[in-house]
C-alpha cells in the first residue's frame, strides 16, 4: 500500500515533464498551401519541450529561418531545412521561431509559420523565488552568536579580581582618611 502511494506521488511529481505536447502544424490539414498558419498558431500554446510536427506532401518542405528571411520569404539562409514529408522539430528554447516552405512561391501565398515558444510553467514561479532565497543568509548569522556567549564567562574572573583589589584599595584609602581624621 505504501509503495503504491509512493509510486503515485512520484508520477504526480514527474508529470509536468510528461506534458510535452506535439503540435501538428495546421491540424488535419497539415502543412500545405491552403492552411492559415497565423490563425492556427494563435490557437496553440508552445512551451519549451514540446514538438512541432509538420506533415506535408512531396512538393513542400520545411525551413527554419530568421525573422528577416521569414518576412521576405527567403529560404537561402535557412538555419535548418527538411523535405522528408514528416518533420518533427523539438522546441528546445524559449522565444520566437520562424518557418517557411522553401518551394518557390509557396511562402508568398502564406505557407509560413511564426510561433513564440514560452519557457516551461515551472520556470515562471522560479522568477519569484529570489526574494525568499535572500532571507537564507540570515540563518548563518544566528549560528555566529553562540560562540560569543561563553567568551565573557572566561574573561569575567580577571575583571572580578581587579574589581576586588580596586575595592580593597579604595577601602584602605577611606580607612586611612578616617584614621587621619580621628587622630
Ligand atoms: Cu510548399
Amino acid at each position: 500500500m505504501a509503495m503504491a502511494t509512493f509510486v503515485l506521488l512520484f508520477l504526480l511529481l514527474a508529470s509536468p515533464a510528461a506534458f510535452a505536447k506535439d503540435h501538428v502544424v495546421g491540424g488535419d490539414g497539415g502543412w500545405s498551401q491552403s492552411g492559415d498558419y497565423t490563425t492556427w498558431a494563435g490557437g496553440e500554446t508552445f512551451t519549451v519541450g514540446d514538438n512541432l510536427v509538420f506533415n506535408y506532401g512531396g512538393s513542400h518542405g520545411v525551413a527554419e529561418v530568421s525573422k528577416d528571411d521569414y518576412d521576405s520569404c527567403n529560404a537561402a539562409n535557412a538555419l535548418q531545412s527538411f523535405s522528408d514529408g514528416k518533420t518533427t522539430i523539438k522546441l528546445s528554447k524559449a522565444g520566437p521561431m520562424y518557418f517557411m516552405c522553401p518551394t518557390f512561391g509557396h511562402c508568398q501565398t502564406g505557407m509560413k509559420l511564426e510561433i513564440n515558444v514560452k519557457s516551461g510553467s515551472s520556470s515562471t514561479p522560479a522568477g519569484g523565488s529570489p526574494p525568499s532565497s535572500g532571507t537564507a543568509p540570515s540563518t548563518p548569522s544566528d549560528s555566529d552568536s553562540p560562540p560569543t556567549t561563553p567568551a565573557p564567562a572566561g574573561k569575567s574572573s580577571p575583571n572580578g579580581a581587579a574589581d576586588i583589589s580596586g575595592g580593597m584599595f579604595g577601602f584602605s584609602l577611606a580607612l586611612g582618611a578616617l584614621l587621619a581624621l580621628m587622630s
